[in-house]
């Protein structure tokens, strides 16, 4: 049912590194045409590492685990391509739909195939007025119940963070900041919010690794949260303010569901300039270098 691609399936034969990469941030989070090529970029930081990227999405029905240049260019560019959460796979599969994989889908399709480590930008998590819509992304709910180590910059800033990592709590996820005792803000280096835990190297994060291995109780995931560097980071006073603006037009123009994160994402892109995107960028491309390196760690190489 899985479609894994070669240069995949060589790595695992040789029994080294593999990262998977989710795809929404390509088709749903990022403007065209910059897509692309970022979708490109982040594929090559991973191979500069000397890990093997795996991007992930369903295409015409069938799930793929890494995807060739021909495949790239259809998740970053061809329209109608879908937004899929974990629940739309088997609807997707049997319906030959094609479509980008959230955190949600992006990790169970992984999991599934044996990888173990995962990177990606920012989770989705409880959204603000979470009590009157309810909505809180399927990301948690899935974290949950698949061991993978994810390598994200925090949860979205726009969603509610603190009520996001009580949910975390309730739901047995573990949660580590990397070299930082805050919980980062995705766009923002901190969140303004502690974690308990702090990791200093891969070697560590893939220490933590065998130890869930060893503990055997549960599958849940291990959450890496690296800051973007303070230097890359949205100007705190301009987020907060566009912020505001762009939850106060998602409410007005009554988005919701799927289309919240991308219209909210999007807001941000063009009311501030493109900063919001250079910083979105800025956070993935690091934990896509340091989830290539944990690879490296946990493969033992
Ligand atoms: N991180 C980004 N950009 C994105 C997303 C994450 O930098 O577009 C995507 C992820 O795929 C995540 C999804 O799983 O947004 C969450 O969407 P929702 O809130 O609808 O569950
Ligand atoms: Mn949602």
């Amino acid at each position: 049912m899985l479609i894994v691609s070669e240069e995949v399936r060589e790595a695992f034969a040789a029994g080294r590194p593999v990262v998977a990469l989710e795809s929404t941030i390509i088709a749903h989070g990022l403007p065209r045409p910059q897509n692309e090529q970022v979708a490109r970029e982040l594929e090559e930081a991973v191979r500069d590492e000397g890990a093997v990227p795996a991007t992930i999405a369903v295409l015409d029905g069938r799930p793929h685990v890494g995807l060739d240049a021909k495949e790239l260019e259809r998740v970053a560019n061809e329209d109608g391509i879908r937004k899929l959460g974990h629940r739309d796979l088997p609807l997707a599969i049997a319906t030959r739909a094609s479509g980008a994989t959230t955190v949600s889908a992006t990790a169970l399709l992984a999991a599934r195939a044996g990888i173990r480590v995962f990177a990606t930008g920012g989770l989705g998590g409880v959204h603000r007025q979470w009590t009157v819509t309810q909505d809180e992304s399927a990301d948690l709910g899935l974290l949950a119940r698949i061991k993978i180590t994810v390598v994200c910059a925090g949860v979205k800033s726009i969603l509610d963070v603190p009520a996001t990592l009580q949910r975390l709590e309730t739901l047995g996820v573990s949660v580590a900041g990397y070299r930082s005792t805050h919980f980062p803000g995705f766009y923002l280096s901190d969140s303004g919010l502690p974690v308990d835990w702090t990791l200093h190297t891969p070697a560590e994060v893939a220490d933590v690794m065998r130890a869930q291995d060893v503990l055997g109780t549960s599958d849940t995931a291990l959450i890496v949260a690296q800051p973007v560097p303070e230097s890359e980071q949205l100007d705190p006073e301009l987020h907060a303010r566009v912020l505001a603006d762009a939850l106060r037009a998602c409410d007005e123009q009554q988005v919701t569901g799927q289309a919240v994160t991308p219209f909210l994402l999007d807001h941000l892109v063009r009311h501030t300039g493109g900063a919001s995107l250079a910083a979105n960028l800025a956070a993935v491309r690091g934990n896509v270098r340091l989830a290539a390196r944990i690879a490296a760690a946990w493969a033992g190489v």
